[in-house]
């Protein structure tokens, strides 16, 4: 009897050992020892996406210590409030957050902060009222990103000294509405019109950075009779999708039609050295081992910078050789 009650209590003592494990995790399923990290991701509407989580899942793996939950929001934003409620209520180290758009987010990151755990912003940002960057007085730890706008203040120069003086039609594919990409490379649109007023919106809306919606967006403006010479899409995928319609039309992309487009993915990549898009501008999705660099940052109990911006490029045929496109990991 007393043997008995012995081995019961040592069983309650595991059990309990197991769940008190440093990082939230049991001792049975052996995460102990790795530092865990919840993301909350935007979906998978584009390659850039699918190359950011990709690059996330290779920096942040076991082998490098991280244990990584990966939740996929679909575009949606309860869904990632839902999702870092979650992470709040496992307890995991860090918060890592791509938001899809940027308001909205000043009740869930309160409740991180409030739990004491760190939150980390990846490409795009929160409403910046939010982002003072005055310390303790806000609501995340750092952001690691891209200038949207300096990114579309390229697309529109190189559209300036292509056709300069000439009427241009212009049909502008958007980027989901509120995300920073999307306000960022608009914005700079916006001021390329009203700058050049030989310059003519003929249509635009959101094709949500995905192929599907680009190319029906497309197929729409044309069975409407809409005439257009430059199509702006703010990603790659819009812009292939953009192509297809194009090209269904009999329509030739590059001579028709000038094209300019924003991430210049491998494949984007290939398309501007056929002449088939114009301009891509690099936006560079490969922000694992950055995110893994702060996280040992601030394990080390050091202060990052709490604005990273990457640096980026941008390409027409006559900047790209075989060797960059070749080189090109995403
Ligand atoms: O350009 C697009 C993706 O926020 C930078 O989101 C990102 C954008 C990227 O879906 O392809």
């Amino acid at each position: 009897m007393k043997f008995r009650l012995i081995l019961m209590l040592l069983a309650v003592l595991c059990l309990l050992g197991g769940c008190a494990a440093p990082d939230g995790a049991t001792t049975d399923e052996g995460y102990d020892d790795l530092i865990v990290v919840g993301f909350s991701q935007v979906g998978a509407e584009s390659d850039w996406r699918n190359a950011n989580t990709r690059s996330m899942q290779q920096a942040l793996s076991a082998e490098n210590g991280f244990r990584l939950i990966i939740d996929d929001a679909q575009q949606k934003k309860e869904r990632q409030i839902t999702a870092i409620r979650n992470f709040i209520h496992q307890g995991v180290d860090y918060i890592v957050l791509a938001p899809t758009t940027e308001d909205g987010w000043e009740t869930v990151l309160g409740e991180a902060k409030a739990a004491g755990i760190p939150v980390i912003i990846i490409d795009r940002m929160i409403d910046r009222s939010l982002a003072t960057g005055e310390p303790g007085d806000d609501l995340f730890t750092c952001w690691i990103g891209s200038d949207f706008t300096r990114q579309g203040n390229a697309a529109v120069a190189w559209l300036e000294g292509r056709f300069g003086s000439t009427p241009v039609r212009i049909v502008h594919l958007q980027g989901n509405y509120g995300s920073s990409a999307q306000v960022g490379r608009s914005a700079s649109l916006d001021e390329g019109l009203r700058r050049n007023p030989q310059w003519t919106l003929v249509a635009r809306d959101s094709g949500d950075f995905t192929q599907a919606k680009g190319q029906e967006l497309v197929e729409a403006y044309l069975a409407q009779g809409i005439g257009f010479d430059v199509i702006f899409a703010e990603n790659d995928n819009m812009a292939y999708g953009a192509i297809d319609a194009l090209k269904n039309a009999g329509l030739t992309p590059g001579k028709d039609v000038t094209i300019v487009s924003f991430d210049a993915n491998r494949k984007a990549l290939e398309m501007v050295a056929a002449g088939e898009i114009g301009f891509d501008v690099e936006c560079n999705p490969l922000h694992g081992p950055r995110v893994k660099a702060v996280i040992e940052q601030l394990e080390r109990g050091e202060a990052p910078l709490k604005y990273t911006y990457v640096e980026e490029s941008a390409f027409d045929s006559q900047g790209l050789s075989r060797e960059l496109i070749d080189s090109r990991g995403y």
